[in-house]
């Protein structure tokens, strides 16, 4: 891009996220999304720390001041009274936010948005506020979310935050199509409905939600539904090195971290990626596929989901400034494979941006939210991932697919072969995430 096209871009993004910031978080959407979304608030604050660190920090926080005493972090933080053009809302869980989960790529974001400004962070103990809390998150995945191989299951495909996609299809076979709740479309005002899953997708949907809510959102209650997912594994992987990072610096600040504390939050990483190897890999497809916990089966379908393990490849230039993905890593013969499936017909092989789900899966449509669309959010990671490998030729091929989010208005998704904006418009982690790319 040439440099008087970025600023246009880095010009009409920050003002996407200055309309989507409501004084304590950033919505993901006017209209289709108008509370605060979990993993959206992260993305979000990795782009605003170049521009407006302090707003970044208070995203988080303002997350975190949600934390459930169990130690999750919800999925949506209701404003309630602001706009209820969003459904489910709150009166469904009968709570100021959702009970599920997102996945948890806050500490990681939380690590970043610091390094952006070391000294505003300190000031404000930035880290002394967000690191327990980001401790008692993880904990709550790694021991009320635990699974049959040791990986946080997800209990409704709304936790992957990729909610259609393939990886789901056969568990939501099993669920019935059938919900109590009348169910409300909202969303079908703000985009086309060959762009967001069908009413039979919502009725199953609608009725897992039933089945959490109604057990109190307890976790040691089986609701029918409950998967293994390598990017939601990958991204905790990642932030369980960012907080032992964070446990570096708290001490260099003369902070009270226990000193053990990076050590355990490095096993931590080390046993994620240990199981992922183990049991999430797939020969055939050359990348890490879901697990059905349910039935200890691995569901052979191909998508982007499988190529974010790529995150924690180790880089080719140890200690590089990447940040904390990449310290321990994945076997180098996957990464290499990974690199060739990315490279490959799948995905950036076979069209100019990057498909949410492979291009040779019977499922790949390019208009249907995460059955084929390029997601801004997933170029970002597998942008990092081939940056740390030394892939420039891949890295540049990801972050050219920037180029179309101004002049498409910052959508949410579009289409893998010709760019076209898909989905709801002003959508703040396409513009947070150009921000990142561009500045
Ligand atoms: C929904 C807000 C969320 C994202 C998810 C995406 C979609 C549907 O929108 O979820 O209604 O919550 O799949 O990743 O966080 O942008």
């Amino acid at each position: 891009m040439h440099k008087d096209v970025e600023q246009v871009a880095v010009d009409a993004a920050a003002r996407v996220l200055d309309t989507n910031w409501t004084g304590r978080h950033t919505v993901p959407a006017t209209g289709l999304y108008p509370h605060q979304w979990s993993w959206d608030s992260a993305f979000v604050a990795i782009g605003n720390r170049h521009r407006e660190p302090a707003r970044a920090r208070a995203e988080l926080v303002t997350l975190l001041d949600a934390q459930w005493a169990d130690g999750r972090v919800p999925q949506i933080v209701y404003d309630v009274g602001r706009d209820d053009d969003y459904a489910p809302g709150a009166g469904f869980w009968r709570s100021e936010t959702s009970g599920l989960v997102q996945p948890p790529v806050h500490a990681w974001a939380a690590w970043l948005v610091h390094c952006a400004d070391p000294a505003g962070s300190a000031r404000e103990g930035f880290f002394a506020s967000v690191y327990p809390r980001l401790v008692r998150w993880h904990e709550y995945l790694h021991v009320r979310r635990a699974g049959g191989v040791g990986l946080p299951v997800a209990k409704h495909p709304w936790e992957t935050g990729t909610d259609n996609s393939p990886l789901w299809d056969v568990a939501l076979e099993r669920v019935p199509p059938e919900a109590r709740t009348p169910i409300r479309r909202p969303d079908l005002r703000h985009a086309g409905s060959g762009e967001r899953p069908g009413g039979r997708d919502y009725r199953r949907y609608y009725r897992l939600a039933e089945a959490y809510r109604d057990a109190g959102c307890a976790d040691d209650l089986p609701i029918g539904f409950a998967m293994v997912c390598p990017l939601f594994a990958s991204v905790l992987a990642v932030s369980e090195l960012a907080l032992a990072r964070m446990v570096t610096a708290l001490s260099d600040g003369g902070g009270s971290a226990p000193s053990a504390a990076g050590g355990a939050h490095e096993a931590a990483a080390a046993r994620v990626i240990a199981a992922l190897d183990k049991h999430l890999w797939d020969e055939e497809l050359g990348l890490y596929v879901a697990l059905d916990d349910t039935t200890g089966e691995r569901v052979h379908r191909a998508t982007v989901n499988g190529l974010v393990p790529l995150l924690l490849a180790t880089p080719l230039a140890p200690g590089s400034a990447m940040g904390p993905e990449g310290a321990v890593g994945v076997g180098a013969g996957r990464a290499e494979r990974m690199l060739a499936t990315l490279a490959g017909p799948g995905f950036l092989g076979g069209g100019p941006f990057l498909p949410s789900t492979s291009r040779e899966d019977p499922a790949f449509d390019p208009a249907l939210y995460w059955r084929g669309p390029a997601w801004f959010n997933m170029s970002w990671l597998l942008q990092r991932a081939v940056r740390a490998r030394g892939r420039d030729d891949l890295a540049a091929r990801l972050k050219g697919h920037f180029t179309v989010a101004e002049p498409e208005g910052f959508p949410e998704y579009v289409d893998p072969d010709t760019g076209a904006g898909r989905g709801t418009r002003q959508f703040s982690w396409t513009a947070a995430l150009t921000l990142d790319m561009l500045l």
